[in-house]
């Protein structure tokens, strides 16, 4: 039994050999409001269309995981309400219950994984939170990364995150952090953080050829490439990080915790920049998007 199903386009693109991308759904139901979420989610399949590849958005609905959502599907998920935020531990539980789902990295890697799919473009990954060395908030998206064979394109971690140990806790774990095009290990919002990546390339073709390598070395875990916000979209870092620390704090004094803390950080953020955050994070999520496709399309060249 086939656990994933495929769009018609999906399907096609994966059996000739043509390049795909998967898309998460968290980013939709949890990461953006209503109605930009939904343009977002078109534009990107468009962005990675007009590249050339083929966009699998990745979402269980009714019970049923799915690679490649049609249009209605899509727009059903960006307006529904109490839509499940599945990570590793959530996805089979909520396909045995039939219950409806937005998958975040973790759980989109895990299924593009499952379809044969080998790049995967995203926003921001979830990482350490701050205070973790009391809460214990670590994302399952790093350890999701050190398990399962995908590339993921993402503007680095989101200053709400602590990015020096989420860099450490990806190291330990062994996963291949890839800043693209520069040494500083990019901040979401923000083209450049104060900490460099530990690895630096600067084309899809190598970024492609280190996706291959680590497959055939029969290491498991994908890589992380870390490409930065382009610079005429960024907010500057001093601009945000009092505005971070503020909503930093009232998640910390409304008692916000475990899934919760990032779609909270994420709305407060918005709200407090007047709404500046989205237009930033729509235009690093196009942007990953356009490298997503050129590396898949590079991993297509390289694999015949
Ligand atoms: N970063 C964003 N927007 C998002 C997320 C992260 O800018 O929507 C989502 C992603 O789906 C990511 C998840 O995988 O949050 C991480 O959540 P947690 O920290 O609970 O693991
Ligand atoms: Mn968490």
């Amino acid at each position: 039994m086939t656990m994933i199903t495929l769009s018609p386009d999906v399907k096609s693109a994966l059996e000739s050999g043509a390049p795909v991308v998967a898309l998460e759904s968290t980013i939709i139901t949890h990461g953006m409001p209503y109605p930009q979420n939904l343009e977002v989610a078109r534009q990107v399949e468009d962005t990675i269309r007009a590249h050339g590849a083929t966009p699998a958005t990745i979402a269980v609905i009714d019970g049923i995981l799915y690679a490649g959502l049609t249009d209605p599907q899509l727009s059903a998920l960006a307006q529904a309400k109490d839509v499940a935020k599945l990570s590793r531990a959530d996805l089979a539980v909520c396909m045995a219950q039939g219950r409806t789902g937005a998958t975040t990295v973790a759980a989109t890697m895990i299924a593009a994984h499952l379809a044969g799919i080998h790049v995967f473009a995203t926003g921001g990954i979830g990482g350490v939170h701050k205070g973790a060395e009391t809460s214990f908030d670590i994302s399952a998206d790093l350890t999701e990364l050190a398990a399962t064979p995908v590339t993921v394109v993402a503007a680095g971690a989101k200053a709400i995150l602590d990015i020096p140990k989420t860099l450490e806790v990806l190291e330990t774990n062994g996963v291949p952090v890839i800043a693209y095009q520069q040494d500083s290990f990019p901040a979401f919002w923000s083209a450049r953080s104060d900490l460099d990546a530990p690895l630096r390339m600067d084309t899809p073709t190598r970024i492609a050829r280190a996706h291959i390598m680590r497959g055939q070395l029969g290491l498991p875990g994908g890589q992380l490439v870390a490409n930065p916000i382009p610079v005429h979209d960024e907010i500057p870092a001093d601009t945000l990080a009092p505005i971070i620390a503020q909503a930093t704090q009232e998640a910390a004094d409304q008692g916000v915790s475990g899934k919760g803390v990032t779609p909270f950080l994420l709305a407060r953020i918005f709200e407090l920049t007047q709404g500046r955050s989205l237009e930033a994070n729509i235009a690093l999520v196009l942007n990953n998007a356009r490298l997503a496709a050129q590396i898949a399309t590079e991993i297509g060249t390289l694999r015949v």
